[in-house]
C-alpha cells in the first residue's frame, strides 16, 4: 500500500494498452459501468466515450484517476473487486454540447448505447410516443444545440449524413419493452419534425436492436468508497459494485463492426421480446411492488423486505399465479427456476439495494412493470389483485409518508401532478390517479377503477402488512 501523507494513493490505470473510444454511452451512471463496461472489459478492443446528462460528478471523480474505476462482485463466494480501463473520456452535456455532438459523429464512433432510464426517451410511457409539448424536445426543435437524449441522437445522425458517414448503430440497455423500435420511433418523430428527409435516411440506414439488460447495481454510497480504500489501501472516487449474476441479450441486428458479445455470455438472439417480458414483468415489476409496499411497511432494502415472511409469501404469489401465466418462457428457461433465482438475488445480503432507489419515478416504472400484465390478465379474465395491490402501493407511497408517518421524499417526473391527485377521499384519489394519462389508459383505468378503489381504501386504513397478510382471501 503506498500512502503519501497518510492518504491512499488514487486509482490509476494498469499501464496496459487502453481501446480506443468506439462506443459512446449516454447516461453512463452505476448501472452501466457495473455491467456494459464489465463485459466490454473482458470483449477488450472497445472503449468508451460516456455522456452525463445531467451532474458533472462521476466525470469530477474519474477525470483524476483516468477514468478507470474498480467494480466489486458481491456474493454468497465473497468479494471480488476488478479494475475497469474501457471508460476513456466523460463528457457533460450541458457544459459542452458540441463536445457530445462531435464524439457522435466521430467516424470510428460505430455503436451508441443508451441507459438515460425511462423518462430519458421523453416519451408517454402509457402510449409509448414521444411527447412533443416535452419541454426538452421543445428546446431540440427550436436548438441545433440539443438537451435530450433524443435531440442529440438525431442531432448527431443529422451530423453524420451531412458528413457523408454511415450512422450508428443505437442500442437501448433501459428497462423498457422494445427498447430498439420505441427508441427509433422517438428519432424518427423527431427527426421528422426537424427534416423528413433525414427521417428516410435514418429509417432507411439506422439499426437498432432491442436488448435486454439485468445486473442489481445499488447506488454507490461512501462507505463503498472507504470499503474499497481500507481492503485495496487503494483511493477510488468513484467505485461500483454488484451482484454475481448478469445477463445480457441483444438482437443481433447491428449495422458494422461490433464488440464479440457472444465470446463473453451474452445471448445474440433474433427476437429479444420473450427474455424482456419475463424480465420486466418478473423481476422489475417485483422489485417496485418490493419497494412500495416495502417502504409502507418500514423495509429500507430489498433484502430486508424478502425477509419479512408476509412480503415473501405476497411475492410468490404475485409470480407463480398472476405473472408468470402471462408469460412465454423464452428458450431453455424454466420460469419457476426463475424465479427461484430471482428470491435469491433479492435476498443477497452483500448487496443493499435501497427500496428507495428502485421508488424513483414510479410514474415511468409502473405501466411496463405491471399495468401491462394487468392487461393480458383481464384479457384472460384472470384476478389481478395481487398486481392492484402493488399499484395500490404505488399511490399510497406517493403520498409522501409510510404506514408508520415517516416523511419520504417522493422524485418523480409527474411529481407535482401526483401529489395534487391525493384528496382526503381514497375513492376521489383512486379515480384522480386514474385519470393520469400518461400512466393508465383509458380503457385499463375502466376496468380496475372499482377494484382498485377497495384495495387503495384498504391499504390506507390497514397498513400494507395487513394487505399483504390478506392479500389471498
Ligand atoms: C430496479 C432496476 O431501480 C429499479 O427500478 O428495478 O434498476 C433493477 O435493479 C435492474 O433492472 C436489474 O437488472
Amino acid at each position: 500500500m503506498s500512502m503519501a501523507a497518510g492518504l491512499p494513493a488514487r486509482l490509476a490505470a494498469s499501464g496496459d494498452p487502453r481501446p480506443a473510444a468506439r462506443i459512446v454511452h449516454l447516461g453512463l451512471g452505476a448501472f452501466f459501468r457495473a455491467f456494459g463496461c464489465t463485459y466490454l472489459s473482458e470483449i477488450g478492443g472497445w472503449g468508451v466515450t460516456g455522456v452525463s446528462f445531467r451532474s458533472s460528478k462521476v466525470r469530477d471523480a474519474l477525470a483524476p484517476q483516468d477514468f478507470v474505476y474498480t467494480a466489486s462482485e458481491r456474493g454468497p463466494a465473497g468479494i471480488r473487486t476488478q479494475a475497469i480501463e474501457v471508460v476513456r473520456d466523460i463528457l457533460v452535456a450541458p457544459e459542452n454540447p458540441q463536445a457530445v455532438l462531435a464524439a457522435l459523429c466521430a467516424p470510428q464512433t460505430e455503436i451508441v448505447t443508451l441507459t438515460i432510464t425511462e423518462k430519458g426517451y421523453c416519451h408517454d410511457p402509457a402510449t409509448r410516443q414521444l411527447n412533443l409539448s416535452h419541454p426538452d424536445i421543445l428546446h431540440d426543435l427550436a436548438h441545433t444545440e440539443p438537451r435530450s437524449a433524443p435531440g442529440y441522437l438525431v442531432r448527431g445522425l443529422a451530423q453524420r449524413r451531412a458528413a457523408g458517414l454511415a450512422p450508428f448503430t443505437v442500442l437501448s440497455c433501459d428497462n423498457l419493452p422494445n427498447n430498439g423500435e420505441l427508441v427509433r420511433r422517438i428519432i424518427l418523430d423527431l427527426a421528422k419534425q426537424i427534416d423528413p428527409e433525414l427521417s428516410d435516411w435514418i429509417d432507411r440506414h439506422g439499426a437498432f436492436p432491442s436488448s435486454m439488460v439485468d445486473r442489481i447495481v445499488p447506488a454507490t454510497t461512501d462507505a463503498d468508497i472507504r470499503f474499497i480504500e481500507k481492503t485495496s489501501g487503494v483511493h477510488d472516487a468513484a467505485p461500483v459494485h454488484h451482484e454475481p449474476f448478469r445477463q445480457w441479450v441483444i438482437e443481433k441486428h447491428f449495422l458494422s463492426d461490433r464488440p464479440a458479445f457472444e465470446d463473453v455470455g451474452v445471448q445474440m438472439v433474433d427476437d429479444v421480446r420473450p427474455f424482456e417480458d419475463m424480465k420486466l414483468r418478473m423481476l422489475n415489476g417485483a422489485h417496485s411492488a418490493l419497494s412500495y409496499l416495502g417502504i409502507l411497511a418500514g423495509h429500507n432494502t430489498v433484502s430486508a423486505a424478502v425477509a419479512d415472511p408476509l412480503m415473501e409469501r405476497y411475492l410468490r404469489g404475485l409470480w407463480t399465479y398472476e405473472i408468470m401465466p402471462t408469460l412465454q418462457a423464452p428458450a431453455n428457461t424454466n420460469l419457476c427456476d426463475y424465479a427461484e433465482q430471482l428470491l435469491n438475488r433479492f435476498a443477497n445480503p452483500g448487496i443493499e439495494h435501497r427500496t428507495d432507489q428502485i421508488a424513483i419515478d414510479g410514474s415511468q416504472k409502473i405501466p411496463q412493470r405491471l399495468l401491462d400484465t394487468i392487461d393480458d390478465r383481464l384479457a384472460m379474465g384472470r384476478p389481478v389483485n395481487r398486481l392492484l395491490l402493488a399499484v395500490a402501493g404505488w399511490i399510497r407511497y406517493t403520498k409522501g409518508c409510510n404506514d408508520a408517518g415517516d416523511q419520504h421524499e417522493v422524485d418523480d417526473p409527474l411529481q407535482d401532478r401526483l401529489s395534487r391527485a391525493h384528496t382526503k377521499r381514497p375513492d376521489q384519489t383512486v379515480r384522480n390517479f386514474l385519470s393520469i394519462r400518461e400512466v393508465f389508459e383509458p380503457a385499463i383505468s375502466r376496468q380496475i377503477e372499482a377494484q382498485l378503489i377497495e384495495i387503495y381504501s384498504g391499504l390506507c386504513r390497514k397498513g400494507a402488512k395487513k394487505m399483504l397478510a390478506q392479500i389471498e382471501r
